[in-house]
């Protein structure tokens, strides 16, 4: 694999400038095209006022429009924070000061053409008559802090987790190695910008000089038309397995962002598709651990430059890929202990030569004075056949301080009393759940988070 020595773009560019880069829609680009388009934006973001080192608010669903910004505020040196539109304004008024955001860039759903030119928001309002002197691109340099990632903590904002390019240059190479992605092969776009897993899928494709697929608007099934690769949470996975609609064009899958069932990665091998299970997290630019499925829990050994260590039974980790540190109030906050570990809170076990994720270590709950782990119901539930994700949350309880709901994805032939009818006798009264709810669909993007699905299970138990 080659290192990169200038903006990939333009390095891809310099190498192959015919070559396919990405489609849109249906419509191919080369290296060339987009090396140049990226180079106009980011002229005009510079003629608006992004200077080196400023960080931008980038919020928008993918599409071209999102990534052609995303490469270009990259290219005027600029520190990129993509955001999910779908944040709060309340929210955002408080984080995006306290982060030092200066620009705000909100691209529409809308914005479907490839705009030389997009209106930035100066923040906070910066007035000013005068038109900034043009600036030719900094040189690339792997070293320089490039983007902002919110991760969402279990109270209070978001954390913004910054990443060097070589943080995500890192990341990338160890997938390609692992799931041998070259550049004839093509990964869809098909998780946001705005999260890690998203930003992986951009630097493996930057990393391999491969092939992007970008499809938006339509079902997924449609958009992995002569895709060869895709990242996926378990639940896409799923829809598309029950729709029996895999186009014959997708051979590998990383999966992630959650358990994932075995019963999940048995069906998809049997249709052809390999499978590799990963677990991985923001801090350290997405993937950590990965496996080819193989019929066994666990999600494999580390990737080249990460290392694992679990300690008093949490998974520790370090490795080329971590971020440079969180950002707040104008400076980098250290996330690593003084030997360099970033500590997960995530429980795990070496087991069988390799690791297997537990579950959160702060998911215990009590409830009558009796400890409840919930990754122990969720797996007697996964091993229903017709349950396809399960998350079993506390909601308060006058009585007995917190009981257990589970907030399930099951097939469609079977009811949730039916699911509720086989587990009970499987458990002790304490970890019986007093409600099964269907899990709703805004709370499936980008793995299942627990913080969200207790938010809104609490809603929904105390409403009745
Ligand atoms: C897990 C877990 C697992 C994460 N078992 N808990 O490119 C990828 O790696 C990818 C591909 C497909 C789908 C998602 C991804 C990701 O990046 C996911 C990264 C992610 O979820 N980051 S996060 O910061 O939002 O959450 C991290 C947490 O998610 C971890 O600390 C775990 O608690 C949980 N998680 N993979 C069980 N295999």
């Amino acid at each position: 694999m080659a290192g990169i020595t200038d903006w990939p773009w333009r390095y891809w560019a310099a190498r192959k400038p015919q070559a396919l880069a990405l489609t849109v829609e249906a419509q191919p680009w080369s290296w060339q095209r987009l090396a140049s388009h990226c180079t106009a934006l980011a002229a005009d973001f510079s003629r608006q006022g992004v200077n080196p080192d400023d960080i931008v608010a980038l919020r928008g669903k993918n599409s071209a429009a999102m990534l052609f910004s995303y490469l270009a505020l990259l290219q005027c040196g600029a520190r990129v924070l993509p955001l999910n539109p779908q944040l709060p304004a309340a929210l955002l008024s408080t984080l995006l000061p306290s982060l030092g955001v200066a620009h705000f860039l909100s691209v529409a759903p809308s914005d479907a053409d490839f705009p030389l030119s997009c209106n930035l928001l100066h923040y906070p309002d910066k007035v000013t008559d005068e038109t900034p002197p043009e600036r030719q691109s900094p040189a690339w340099q792997a070293s320089r802090l490039a983007t902002l990632t919110l991760t969402s903590g279990s109270s209070g904002l978001p954390k913004a987790v910054v990443h060097a390019f070589s943080a995500h240059i890192a990341s990338a190479q160890g997938v390609i190695e692992l799931m041998a992605f070259t550049a004839q092969d093509s990964w869809l776009l098909s998780l946001p910008l705005f999260h890690v897993s998203g930003q992986g899928i951009v630097w493996r494709w930057l990393t391999a000089g491969a092939r992007l697929v970008l499809r938006s608007a339509q079902p997924l099934e449609h958009a992995l038309q002569d895709c060869s690769y895709a990242s996926l949470v378990p639940t896409q996975l799923w829809r598309l397995l029950a729709q029996g609609t895999l186009p014959d064009s997708l051979s590998a899958v990383l999966l992630g962002g959650a358990a994932i069932p075995l019963e999940l990665t048995q069906q998809a091998e049997a249709r052809g598709i390999r499978c590799w299970c990963g677990y991985g997290m923001t801090e350290m630019a997405s993937t950590v651990c990965a496996k080819r499925a193989d019929g066994q829990a666990g999600v494999g050994l580390p990737l080249l430059a990460r290392e694992i260590a679990v300690q008093d039974g949490e998974i520790l980790l370090r490795g080329d890929s971590m971020a440079a540190g969180y950002w707040r109030d104008g400076a980098l906050l250290p996330l690593t202990d003084s030997d360099g570990w970033f500590h997960t809170r995530d429980s795990g076990v070496f087991q069988y030569h390799e690791l297997h994720v537990l579950g959160r270590l702060d998911n215990q709950f009590f409830s009558g004075g009796e400890g409840i782990q919930p990754e122990n119901i969720e797996a007697l539930l996964l091993a229903h056949p017709k349950v396809r994700q399960a998350c079993v949350v506390p909601v308060s309880d006058a009585e007995f301080g917190q009981r257990p709901v589970a907030v399930i994805d099951v097939s469609p032939e079977v009811t949730l009393t039916a699911i509720c009818d086989w587990l009970t006798p499987q458990l002790a009264g304490f970890q019986r759940p007093v409600a099964y709810y269907a899990l709703p669909t805004e709370l499936q993007g980008g793995g299942i988070k627990i913080a969200r699905v207790q938010a809104w299970a609490e809603k929904i138990y105390r409403n009745g």
